[in-house]
């Protein structure tokens, strides 16, 4: 593919509004953003989406930062790249580190795109013209004030409503808005705030009709989530359990969980998304694009990955004005009945806006990637 240099951004973006889960309440993204280029000038974009603190998983912007420059990069600089599928295969000896790897990956998936002259979903094989939107709603101080943002979500074609739940607010928060939207698909999804000692809870829960309860357990488990789905109706999404396609099937096998939240970076990349996507659609297992509060960058991955056709449900892929003043993309994301378009320009079909990078960036480090280790250049 001729790289012949890449450039990590470190930069920060204030949310239009706090988001809070069950691990925490997020008013900024700190993130990385990926650019390789090639020898024609054309460049490629990929976003790091782990957050400023390992909460959600044990990545973290700045262990993001190291993992890429001092163990992922070195891997790619002395390697012969015919595809981005090689940059997933190099870096498969290192462990886990999922969200660094598919930053690169996903930087290199966009340049390869372009370089063929085709959208990044085209690339990835994505079939879909349209893709649904869900939106996910974090915790509000009161049930009126979550009541109110479910309304406006509705009254907005969201085609799935997600909530956030957490211990103390869950059971009577969800009837009440249960009983305000009789007819609306919506979910819960508790970032694994909850034991099998909560049992009771999403037995009761189960009265609801949810699509789906997501993660309700341990980060890590996909043991006592299979006993928490064999006492319910409500099919288990899995979102932090799974990081490859092997842990899905393992969950799937177990009856850990009866839907798969895709998310590239949790997963390590595309190519892995790519994987899980189609050991859901051969299983008959419904799947969905997961979301991690995205600049345009991440968010037009997300379109395009969602376009496969394994991707059955809506994802948390909402429009750009939900979460940014101004998003670092032109046009930006935008929803129309509930759906996005997918883009058909080359790569990400989004112009990156370079200026606004620029300015937003706090601290970069690039590297030739033509020439031996040794050039690497730093800028702090
Ligand atoms: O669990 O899906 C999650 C945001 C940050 C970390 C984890 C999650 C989320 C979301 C928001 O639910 C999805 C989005 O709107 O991007
Ligand atoms: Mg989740």
């Amino acid at each position: 593919m001729k790289l012949t240099s890449l450039t990590v951004r470190r930069l920060t973006m204030e949310m239009l509004t706090p988001f809070t889960t069950s691990f925490g309440t997020q008013t900024h993204r700190d993130l990385l953003i990926v650019e390789v280029h090639d020898d024609a000038g054309t460049t490629g974009y990929g976003e790091c989406v782990a957050g400023a603190e390992p909460t959600y998983s044990e990545e973290a912007t700045s262990t993001c930062q190291v993992a890429i420059a001092e163990y992922l990069l070195p891997r790619i600089r002395s390697a012969v790249v015919a595809h981005p599928e090689d940059i997933s295969r190099l870096l498969a000896p290192i462990k886990r580190n999922t969200m660094a790897k598919a930053a690169l990956e996903g930087a290199v998936w966009d340049l390869w795109a372009k370089q063929q002259g085709l959208s990044l979903a085209q690339a990835v094989g994505g079939t879909k013209e349209r893709v649904d939107v869900g939106l996910s709603i974090g915790i509000k101080p009161s049930d009126a004030e979550l009541i109110e943002s479910v309304g406006a979500a509705v009254d907005a074609g969201y085609k799935r409503i997600k909530i956030k739940i957490a211990p103390g607010r869950d059971l009577e928060m969800m009837r009440a808005v249960r009983r305000e939207f009789p007819d609306t698909a919506i979910m819960a999804d508790a970032n694994s705030a909850y034991t099998l000692d909560d049992l009771e809870l999403f037995q009761a829960l189960d009265e609801l009709d949810l699509m789906m309860f997501e993660q309700p357990l341990a980060h890590d488990d996909i043991v006592d989530h299979r006993h928490l789905q064999a006492a319910v109706r409500t099919p288990i999404c899995l979102d932090e359990s799974i990081h490859s396609a092997e842990d899905a099937r393992k969950a799937l096998e177990l009856g850990s969980g009866r839907i798969i939240n895709i998310k590239i970076g949790r997963v390590g990349g595309i190519t892995e998304s790519q994987r899980i996507e189609k050991l859901c659609r051969e299983a008959g297992v419904d799947a969905w694009c997961g979301g991690m509060l995205e600049t345009g960058i991440g968010r037009a991955h997300n379109v395009a990955i969602a376009s496969l056709a394994g991707f059955t449900l809506p994802g948390d892929t909402a429009p750009s004005a939900r979460y940014w003043a101004e998003d670092i993309i032109e046009p930006e994301v935008v929803m129309e009945h509930g759906q996005i378009q997918v883009p058909t320009g080359p790569g990400l079909g989004y112009q990156v806006k370079t200026e606004m990078l620029e300015m937003l960036t706090k601290e970069s480090f690039s590297v030739n990637l033509t020439e031996p280790a040794e050039t690497a250049q730093a800028e702090h």
